[in-house]
């Protein structure tokens, strides 16, 4: 049975006010950090019922709002693989974070547990981590209230970012078995990265140093011990680190502002010199976006999908020289946001699908391949190797040390990469060893393809939820006759393309534009906004 008497003691000090609705959506629940606590607690239950569920595995609780401003905050669950919580509890959180009062909550409980066959004697374990917002411990120990409630075996991972909270929940659950992922440590997390990294870039000529736009936030603090793991394999310059600021996370610095921005964080202006390559995380380090300022001071910069196309052909590089061109299959998933000119320089020499946005799609549709990169244009992606792929790798005899050495460097970058989630850190050593081995600098890395020039706008309406979409967020559905006024005026557009859906974390819709002139994009942009409006 449930422990009633202890929930109903605990869920009165969390109330729900009234007049709110809370969301578990694509990011899981987000909004302004102070109207969080009831969320927290029943996140807390619902995380430790999920376990039981899961016959004990252990559940991640993360506590972030990502890219948003300081004031927000924000929830998600991750399921014992490390991977995003399965989308049918999605809607079991939405419902127990929405009864209206302690006697509904109970009842919700109460049917979730009927109608999942929950068994309630079976232990429940959790591990869980915030981010650096100052609304963080307050959530932190309404949370810690929803697990005592239940009674669950509860682990406290501290500030750190996303990516590994997402790792601590893979490594804890195959402790000790064949598919162990790591040490179930921070340090264990740095270690493995570290040292597969310095082993993919021995004996290559050292690159320059590296800035890294910390946001203000945790990949601050992480970002720090990382460099002292890397020792002189690289060194890494840490800028936008005032974690203790208020109201510096996120402004005006970080992955988002630069690539909606499209340009450089004030913040670097002094910092950076011609022709260096820096990078930007996000507020939890999920999401990487590299730049460069050429010698005339023009700012250039290197996103998702840019990475994509970098890695990618690595890794197809790599699997060739190995001698297993045809054994294993690289694809490449990407979303709509993904910019024209990487979809068609990707789309001629590899698979790519697109899948709507969100990262469980991206992640589920790379599953699909031996070797799936995907990325979002944002920054936020990784690669996934499957496990046929991992065993052929770990079992394949080569027949030359040209492949052998091919070999060993695949194995070492599935070290390397965070397979659980994006993870920027992760991700900015993958980058740098493939830099590394083609001896790119950022000017090279960017001729790969020129992206077209595109605009993406917010357009807040009456009410988001009558557009519908079809072909992966490609085409609108409703309302009715909207998508046709679009395609006529995109027509009129050299290069041109654009789509509108509403977005899944804000209140607003999105609408994105590209064409092969930047006024062109600029005005379809517009013009396709002024059609939702
Ligand atoms: P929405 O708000 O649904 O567009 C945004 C990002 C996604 C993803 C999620 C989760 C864009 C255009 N959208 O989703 O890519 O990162 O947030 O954080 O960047
Ligand atoms: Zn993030």
């Amino acid at each position: 049975l449930l422990p009633v008497d202890a929930i109903r003691a605990l869920a009165d000090q969390h109330q729900k006010p009234a007049n709110v609705l809370f969301q578990y959506g694509t990011a899981g629940f987000r909004t302004l950090g102070s109207a969080l606590d009831p969320v927290m607690f029943r996140v807390g239950v619902l995380a430790a019922l999920r376990s039981k569920k899961l016959d004990s595995k252990t559940i991640g609780v993360m506590v972030t709002a990502s890219h948003n401003p300081e004031p927000d905050n924000g929830v998600k669950l991750v399921d014992p693989r490390g991977e995003m919580l399965e989308a049918s509890w999605e809607t079991h959180a939405t419902n127990v974070a929405n009864a209206p009062t302690t006697d509904a909550l109970i009842d919700a409980l109460e049917t979730l547990v009927k109608n999942l066959k929950i068994d309630l004697s079976k232990p429940a374990k959790v591990v869980y981590a915030r981010d650096t917002r100052p609304s963080g411990p307050a959530l932190v120990a309404s949370l810690e209230d929803g697990l005592k409630a239940l009674g669950a075996d509860a682990r406290n991972a501290g500030v750190t970012t996303t990516p590994v909270l997402h790792y601590l929940v893979r490594a804890i659950n195959t402790k000790g078995t064949k598919d162990s992922y790591g040490d179930d440590t921070e340090e264990g997390y740095l270690e493995k990265l570290s040292s597969a990294f310095k082993q993919l870039v021995a004996g290559k000529p050292a690159l320059p140093p590296l800035v890294i736009d910390c946001a203000n936030g945790v990949g601050a603090i992480v970002g720090q011990k990382l460099a002292r793991h890397l020792g002189n394999s690289l060194e890494l310059q840490l800028a936008n680190t005032a974690i203790d600021t208020l109201g510096a996370l996120n402004n005006a610095c970080g992955a988002d502002f630069v690539k909606t921005q499209q340009k450089l964080p004030p913040s670097l202006a002094s910092v950076l010199t011609p022709g260096q390559r820096a990078c930007s995380l996000d507020g939890d380090a999920d999401r990487l976006i590299y730049f460069y300022l050429d010698d005339h001071g023009q700012f250039h910069m290197l996103d998702g999908d840019k990475i994509a196309a970098l890695v990618a052909a690595f890794v197809v590089e790599l699997t060739k020289s190995a001698g297993l061109e045809g054994k294993i299959q690289v694809g490449i998933v990407q979303t709509a946001y993904a910019n024209g000119g990487s979809t068609k320089y990707l789309s001629e020499r590899l698979p790519v699908k697109c899948v709507p946005t969100g990262v469980k799609h991206l992640h589920h549709a790379a599953e699909h391949y031996d070797i799936g990169v995907y990325f979002e244009a944002n920054g936020h992606g990784t690669v996934l190797f499957s496990p046929e792929t991992l065993e052929t790798l770990s079992t394949y005899q080569p027949s030359t040390p040209a492949q052998s050495t091919a070999l060993t460097h695949l194995r070492n970058l599935t070290n390397v990469i965070n397979q659980t989630v994006g993870d920027g850190l992760s991700d900015m050593l993958l980058v740098e060893a493939v830099l590394a081995h083609k001896s790119y600098s950022g000017v090279e890395w960017n001729s790969l393809y020129v992206d077209l020039p595109n605009r993406l706008v917010k357009v807040v309406v009456p009410d988001r939820s009558i557009f519908k979409t079809e072909d992966a967020e490609r085409r609108l559905v409703s309302p009715p006759g909207l998508q046709a006024k679009l395609d006529e005026l995109v027509r009129r557009y050299e290069g041109g393309r654009s789509f509108v859906r509403p977005s899944g974390t804000e209140d607003v819709v999105r609408v994105y534009a590209e064409a092969t002139v930047r006024s062109q994009a600029d005005e379809l942009a517009f013009r396709v906004a002024g059609l939702v409006y």
